[in-house]
């Protein structure tokens, strides 16, 4: 049974194939179309895989998984951090028409329970090597939750549900059994707003077109050698152009475990990499790295993309001055929308815009609170629909009626200026959301799991000014006794929420402040913990 999903109205579905963005084929058509070829597709640490090789061991895990029961339209939660065995497993999904959530390696508990409840998927794929599967506990209990849970497989287990063991296990049936291109290939991660983390449903088409088009724009080649850094599961890294774009182009994704610069400078150097992917706060450590005279040779970096959070002009100006490579900025988001800098923008447009938006029919309306389209050049709320921007999140129909307007555009909650030629600036945002160097929290899910400490009354999560990560996170917190910080960390931890959404500060108040209407005025504690801050 296929997944169900809001899709297009047949209109515009039909103007996005009659312009040639959705071609009619399955995502694995961006492997198979290499099967035969003996390049060099992912180097993982000291293994490296050819195009061929990978083909073939996609085509094995696929078979193994196939033995086990998965079948098309089932779904799956995936949690593995950046190793060629999340691309293999991911291409085996593809294969069998098993849609995928990828969690992120940072995600714990919380967020697992919170996909899984979504999607109720029969397959776990997950690493031994993360805390939360370094025994079976935390599976039992996933597995009493949902009976229909029935296959796991580990990496790094070392028994019969080892991973690499159904990669390598020989082929003996046929694989077949991808979804329709129409129907969802797998689910992205929404950076949320609200307290229960959301599921994005993209198809085959719509995926397919954004790595395409991001391909052509960022001109990725068989040339290209990638170093994806940054959380491979992520949007961003699929798809702008990321590793699926490299594959489509024919190129060498080469993967590392983080971005910092001691890890990234030598692998750039030996591996001689030509492209990029960051968010700004890994680019503020690469320059203070070159700045204290760290050795690194990166002259075959051509181009750095930055995307994620917003990037000061003055950062952006020191890339090409410091590091020696061309600039392209990247305002995406896993919904669908991605905006470019173009290779051949002017150092201006590089340096103080977002970018536009990748294709001619992606509609950017720029609306009022009450949805009136503003004029040019005012800034106003991104509303934006189109033919790979998602047309409701899973299960969502009383968000969805929030988050989309009549004519089924997308509020995505940034604030924007669109220039007379087109470019995006980011100027600010109206979801309750902190950004957190790229990574972003949802306040209200924070607050929520506060709400559950037996000594805290009221709590709301606002955003700080941070130097290197552009926000951090603080809690205002009303309790029946003081809480430090550390213990308020520490309650999260044990519930299982992911690191980067522990508060970094926390304020004992007496009282939130509310507005006229009666909502906490988090306007009102960000000014608060602005003053705080200068006072300092
Ligand atoms: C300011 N804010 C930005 C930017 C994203 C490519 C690149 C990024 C993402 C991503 C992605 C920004 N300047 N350059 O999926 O394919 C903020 C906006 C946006 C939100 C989306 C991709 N680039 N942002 O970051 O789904 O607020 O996707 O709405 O994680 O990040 O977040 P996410």
């Amino acid at each position: 049974m296929a997944i169900e999903f809001n899709h297009w109205p047949e209109d515009l579905a039909r103007h996005y194939r009659a312009r040639g963005y959705w071609v009619d084929l399955p995502l694995g058509d961006i492997l198979d179309r290499h099967q035969h070829s003996d390049a060099v597709a992912l180097i993982d640490g000291e293994r490296q895989y050819r195009y061929r090789e990978l083909h073939q061991a996609v085509n094995r895990l696929a078979g193994a998984f196939q033995r086990r029961g998965l079948t098309t339209g089932d779904t799956a939660l995936v949690q593995l951090g950046n190793n060629a065995e999340l691309c293999i497993t991911l291409f085996a999904l593809l294969r069998i028409g098993v849609a995928p959530v990828n969690a992120l390696f940072s995600h714990q508990r919380t967020e697992l329970d919170a996909y899984a409840g979504q999607i109720e998927p029969v397959l776990l794929v997950a690493d031994r090597q993360h805390a939360l599967f370094r025994d079976d506990h935390y599976i039992t209990a996933l597995q009493s939750r949902l009976p229909g849970l029935a296959t796991v497989a580990l990496l790094n287990d070392g028994g019969e549900r080892d991973l690499s063991g159904w990669i390598d296990e020989p082929q003996q049936t046929p694989v077949n059994g991808a979804s329709q291109p129409g129907e969802v290939a797998f689910f992205q991660l929404s950076g949320g707003s609200t307290g229960t983390p959301k599921l994005i449903p993209r198809t085959h088409n719509d995926y397919y077109y954004s790595i395409r088009r991001s391909v052509e724009i960022c001109g990725f080649n068989a040339a290209t050698r990638f170093l994806c850094a940054i959380p491979a599961a992520h949007n961003y890294a699929m798809s702008s152009p990321g590793w699926l774009g490299v594959f489509y182009g024919g190129g060498t994704l080469v993967l590392a475990a983080d971005p910092s610069p001691t890890r990234c400078f030598p692998i750039i150097e030996q591996q001689q990499i030509t492209h990029t992917a960051l968010v700004p706060p890994a680019v503020s450590l690469w320059l203070q790295a070159l700045r204290d005279g760290v050795q690194a040779n990166l002259s075959t970096l051509t181009l750095l993309q930055v995307g994620g959070a917003r990037l000061s002009e003055a950062l952006a100006r020191r890339i090409p001055a410091e590091i020696g490579c061309q600039l392209q900025q990247v305002f995406g988001m896993a919904e669908g929308l991605v905006n470019y800098t173009r290779l051949d923008d002017s150092d201006e447009v590089i340096f103080t815009t977002q970018g536009r938006p990748m294709c001619p029919d992606d509609e950017v309306r720029v609306v009022d609170e009450d949805g009136n389209i503003l004029p040019p050049g005012t800034e106003g709320r991104l509303m934006t629909r189109g033919p790979y921007t998602f047309r409701g999140y899973y299960r969502s129909p009383e968000h969805n009626a929030r988050a989309f307007d009549r004519e089924g555009f997308y509020g995505s909650g940034d604030l924007i200026v669109v220039g007379e030629d087109g470019n995006i600036r980011v100027v600010g945002r109206e979801k309750d959301q902190i950004n957190r160097g790229g990574e972003k929290i949802a306040a209200e899910e924070v607050e929520n799991l506060l709400l559950r400490h037996e000594a805290i009354l009221h709590a709301a999560l606002v955003s700080m000014e941070d130097e290197l990560m552009g926000e951090k996170s603080c809690a205002f917190i009303v309790g029946h006794r003081p809480l430090r910080a550390v213990e308020i960390r520490r309650y999260l931890r044990e519930l299982g929420v992911a690191e980067f959404k522990l508060p970094d500060r926390v304020e004992m108040v007496p009282d939130l402040p509310l507005t006229a209407v009666g909502k906490v005025d988090k306007k009102r504690l960000r000014q608060i913990i602005a003053d705080h801050q200068l006072a300092r």
